[in-house]
C-alpha cells in the first residue's frame, strides 16, 4: 500500500515537471515565431535583415536549482515559476547598437506581450564590462484546459558583445577560483574595445547607407519615365516596359 502510494506520488511529480517545462517550450516556440515575423517583414520593407542571429534555451534543472540555492528560494513549483524568470531564454545577435533598440521596441510594441523588467546593460554596463540589452517578459500560452502567463528572458546583444560575453563565461566557467585581477582588468579594457568596435561599425554603416542612397537617387533621375514607373510599381523586372507606358 506505502509502495503504491509512492509511486503514485512520484507519478504526479513526473507529471507536474513535464508540464512545467513544456510551457516554457511553447512560450519559446511563440516567441521564436514573433521574431522570425519580424524580421522577415523588416527585411521585406527596408531590403536589410537587423538579426544576424536567433538562439533559443530552457535552463537546466541544476541551474534552476543552483540559482535556487543562490536566491534563497523555496524550493517549490510555485516559487521556482515565480522567482526564477530566465528558465525559457532568448538570445537575439544583430549587427548595430541602433538594431538592438529597433528590435526590441518591436518586440515590446506586441499586445500580447507583457514587458515585466528591462536591463539596459548597454547604456549601463556591469562593472565587469557586460553589455546586452535585457526583456523579462510575460507571454501568455494556451493549452488544451488552461491559459497560463510564462516569463522569459529575451537578451538582444550586437555580435562584438556576445563575443566577449561567451569568452567572459567561459574564463569563469572553466576557472572556479576567484579570477585573477590583471585578466579581470583586461576582460573589461577588452569589453571598452568591444564597444569601440560597434560605435565604428555603425558609423561606417551609416556612411555607406548614404552613399547608396546617392547612388540610389542619381540613377534615378537617369532612368526612363517606364523604368521609373517599373520602379515606383515595383513591377516584375521583365515587366514589358510598353505596357507600362500604354496604361494611362
Ligand atoms: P546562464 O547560464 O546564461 O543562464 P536573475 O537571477 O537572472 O534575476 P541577475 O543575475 O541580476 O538576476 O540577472 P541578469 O543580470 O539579467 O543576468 C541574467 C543572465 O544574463 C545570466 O544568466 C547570463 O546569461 C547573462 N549575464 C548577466 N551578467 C553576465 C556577465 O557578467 N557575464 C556574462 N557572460 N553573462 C552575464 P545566468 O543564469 O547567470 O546564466
Amino acid at each position: 500500500m506505502k509502495n503504491e502510494l509512492e509511486a503514485n506520488t512520484l507519478q504526479n511529480l513526473q507529471t507536474d515537471l513535464t508540464r512545467f517545462f513544456l510551457v516554457y517550450k511553447f512560450a519559446l516556440q511563440e516567441i521564436e515565431t514573433k521574431i522570425n515575423i519580424l524580421q522577415e517583414e523588416f527585411k521585406l520593407i527596408h531590403e536589410y535583415n537587423p538579426i544576424e542571429h536567433l538562439s533559443t534555451r530552457i535552463k537546466s534543472p541544476k541551474s534552476i536549482l543552483l540559482k535556487v540555492k543562490k536566491k534563497n528560494l523555496e524550493p517549490s513549483i510555485e516559487s521556482i515559476r515565480e522567482n526564477i524568470r530566465d528558465i525559457a531564454g532568448v538570445r537575439i545577435t544583430c549587427s548595430f547598437v541602433e538594431d538592438i533598440y529597433k528590435v526590441s521596441a518591436m518586440l515590446q510594441a506586441q499586445n500580447d506581450i507583457e514587458v515585466v523588467e528591462i536591463k539596459d546593460y548597454i547604456a549601463n554596463p556591469k562593472r565587469n564590462g557586460y553589455q546586452s540589452l535585457h526583456l523579462i517578459i510575460k507571454i501568455p500560452i494556451f493549452m488544451s484546459d488552461r491559459m497560463e502567463k510564462v516569463y522569459a528572458e529575451i537578451q538582444i546583444r550586437t555580435i562584438a558583445m556576445d563575443f566577449w560575453a561567451s569568452l567572459e563565461h567561459k574564463i569563469y566557467y572553466k576557472y572556479n577560483k576567484e579570477v585573477p585581477e590583471h585578466i579581470r582588468s583586461d576582460l573589461k579594457e577588452a569589453a571598452t574595445q568591444v564597444a569601440e568596435l560597434d560605435r565604428k561599425m555603425e558609423r561606417l554603416n551609416k556612411e555607406i547607407n548614404i552613399l547608396k542612397a546617392n547612388e540610389a537617387e542619381s540613377s534615378l533621375l537617369d532612368a526612363p519615365i517606364a523604368k521609373l514607373a517599373q520602379y515606383i510599381y515595383q513591377l516584375p523586372f521583365d515587366y514589358p516596359s510598353e505596357a507600362v507606358d500604354d496604361e494611362d
